[in-house]
């Protein structure tokens, strides 16, 4: 079976780890707009110097930016796909269910991962990226909060959302991953 996925979740809740993993054990094409733009930022392209400052603040960079990135790696794709810290707000996530209109591509699943505050601050600030300090972290906390979390009820209204448990090692969330996707 080829998965069309998403991760849903608070910064540090493990979205980029688990997507790695279960992208590698079912083949799929793990799309995080995250790395995505630090590999711009890293090239000093325009794109990723326009990036790099709303990054290091905590905010979101614009729609128009992460959407143009998402149509061109996903339109020249075939097979499932895994699809990690995207969509980020109401906007992205209309233009993403455009998108996969437009690609005759129907997504499957919304795995969400939730963990509290305290966890996710620490699990952050003991990984030290260029936008992990305690100040821009509780920031990015709340632009999660305001903007992406309604997207829980948007998912669930269609019957698309799996909740995840997420504290735990690697591996148990992994295996909750796991028995998330199976369920029906
Ligand atoms: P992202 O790169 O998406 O990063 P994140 O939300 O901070 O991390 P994630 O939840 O993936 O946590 P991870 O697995 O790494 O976003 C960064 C910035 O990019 C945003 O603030 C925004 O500016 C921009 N951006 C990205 N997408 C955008 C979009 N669509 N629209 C607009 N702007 C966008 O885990 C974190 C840490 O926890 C790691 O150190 C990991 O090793 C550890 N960890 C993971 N699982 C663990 C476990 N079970 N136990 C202990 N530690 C664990």
């Amino acid at each position: 079976m080829s998965f069309r996925l998403l991760f849903l979740g608070p910064p540090g809740a493990g979205k980029g780890t688990q997507a790695q993993l279960l992208a590698s054990n079912h083949q799929l094409l793990h799309l995080s707009t995250g790395d995505l733009l630090r590999a711009e930022v890293k090239a000093a392209s325009p794109l990723g110097l326009e990036a790099e400052a709303v990054m290091n603040r905590g905010e979101l960079v614009s729609d128009a930016l992460v959407l143009a990135i998402v149509r061109s790696r996903l339109s020249n794709h075939e097979g499932g796909w895994l699809l990690d810290g995207f969509p980020r707000n109401l906007p992205q996530a209309e233009a993403l269910d455009q998108l996969l209109t437009e690609l005759n591509q129907p997504l499957h699943k919304v795995l969400l991962m939730e963990l509290n505050d305290d966890e996710l601050v620490e699990r952050l600030l003991a990984r030290g990226r260029a936008d992990d300090n305690e100040t821009v972290i509780r920031h990015r906390l709340q632009v999660y909060r305001e903007q992406t979390a309604p997207l829980i009820d948007y998912y669930q209204a269609r019957g698309q959302l799996h909740a995840v448990p997420s504290t735990g090692s690697i591996e148990i969330v992994g295996r909750a991953v796991e028995e998330a996707l199976k369920a029906a």
